[in-house]
């Protein structure tokens, strides 16, 4: 007790230890320094990134199941083996992400835990369901599309492991974005009814699309805070607006109609004004209210379930395999 109490520093001396490694904490942000797992971090810039990195493995993981839909029905066999590789990135993506969530001491099986019991989030665009082939085409184009707008800056994200994993992930996306663009190349240059499809996922995942990336800056409650961080390079909308000027056109290029009445150019401006969001909707998506979210939890519960056999013979493999280790 008592050498413990002289190991103590005063409480005055402890706040100004903090305060001066806050400061060098953000003067290494401010100098564009990576922070690596074992330096130094506030409490709250570790369970920002906690969060944030956790959610986006899980829209990793949950994103797998509206296109895992049509990998039976997949019109061509390369369609059906373009799809599957896409699939299997988006897992991978999620594991790099879960091990990158990891280097700041939360174990994959409490971020999973919280993804089956509902407490966690995932984005909200994957609660929508895909009904016909051409939403696989439009998952590709504007989800993958609005994806990447939103993680090439997170490239350059001052916690290093995700800035890293980023780099791998934006290079597999564009890949993505451009298989998806094509599958609606390949429909508007079709058939009548082809053409049909391709206009109708278009209505269906234009907006969602857009919900993607967050609430409007006004009602961000993190954004500040991850910017002065460097987590975020953008606000959410400067992001949205990105993707909106870059997709118009190619909507154009398409020959498909935006189904936004309100979206024209602003020549003062330089980018497109749109119409209204229905914020009501993302937020009844953030509830647990939206098309798909019963469907997809418990999808990834089954799964989890179904995947019991695997976590326990993989324990049994490394616990043979160190037993071995120690006998030798
Ligand atoms: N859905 O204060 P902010 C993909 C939550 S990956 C659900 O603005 P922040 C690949 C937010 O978490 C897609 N929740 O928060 C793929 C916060 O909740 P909390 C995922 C949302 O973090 C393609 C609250 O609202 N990408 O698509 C959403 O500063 C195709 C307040 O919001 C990432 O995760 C939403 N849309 O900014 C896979 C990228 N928006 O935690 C398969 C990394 C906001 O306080 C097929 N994440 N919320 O309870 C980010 O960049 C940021 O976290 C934002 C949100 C921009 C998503």
């Amino acid at each position: 007790m008592y050498t413990q109490g002289l190991d103590q520093k005063p409480e005055a001396e402890n706040q100004a230890d903090q305060a001066e490694k806050l400061k060098q904490f953000q003067a290494r942000i401010d100098a564009d320094e990576k922070i690596e797992p074992k330096d130094w971090m506030p409490a709250a810039y570790r369970k920002t990134l906690i969060r944030q990195i956790s959610q986006h493995a899980h829209s990793e993981i949950v994103g797998m199941l509206p296109e895992g839909n049509w990998i039976t029905r997949a019109p061509t066999l390369r369609r059906k083996a373009i799809l599957l590789a896409k699939v299997q990135d988006e897992a991978g993506h999620g594991l790099y992400l879960y091990s990158a969530a990891e280097t700041l001491g939360v174990s994959r099986d409490e971020l999973v835990d919280q993804l089956l019991s509902g407490k966690a989030k995932y984005s909200s665009i994957f609660n929508y369901p895909t009904l016909s082939w051409a939403d696989i085409g439009a998952i590709g184009w504007l989800v993958d599309g609005a994806a990447i707008m939103n993680q090439i800056p997170l490239c350059r994200c001052s916690y290093g492991p995700y800035a890293r994993a980023m780099v791998r992930v934006c290079k597999e996306e564009s890949f993505h974005q451009r298989q998806g663009f094509e599958i609606m190349l390949t429909l508007c240059r079709g058939t009548e009814e082809q053409r049909y499809m391709a206009q109708d996922a278009l209505n269906r995942w234009w907006w969602p699309s857009l919900m993607m990336f967050g609430p409007s800056d006004v009602d961000s409650k993190h954004s500040a805070q991850s910017m002065a961080w460097k987590i975020k390079r953008f606000s959410n909308d400067e992001l949205r607006q990105k993707f909106i000027d870059v997709t118009v056109p190619q909507a154009e290029h398409l020959g498909l109609k935006m189904p936004d009445p309100d979206l024209k150019w602003n020549e003062t401006r330089g980018h497109y004004d749109c119409g209204e969001i229905d914020w009501q909707e993302f937020h009844d998506v953030l509830k647990g209210n939206g098309p798909c979210n019963r469907e997809r939890l418990e999808a990834r519960n089954t799964a989890h379930d179904n995947g019991a056999w695997v976590r326990e013979a993989a324990v049994a493999y490394a616990n043979k395999h160190n037993s071995g280790r120690e006998a030798a």
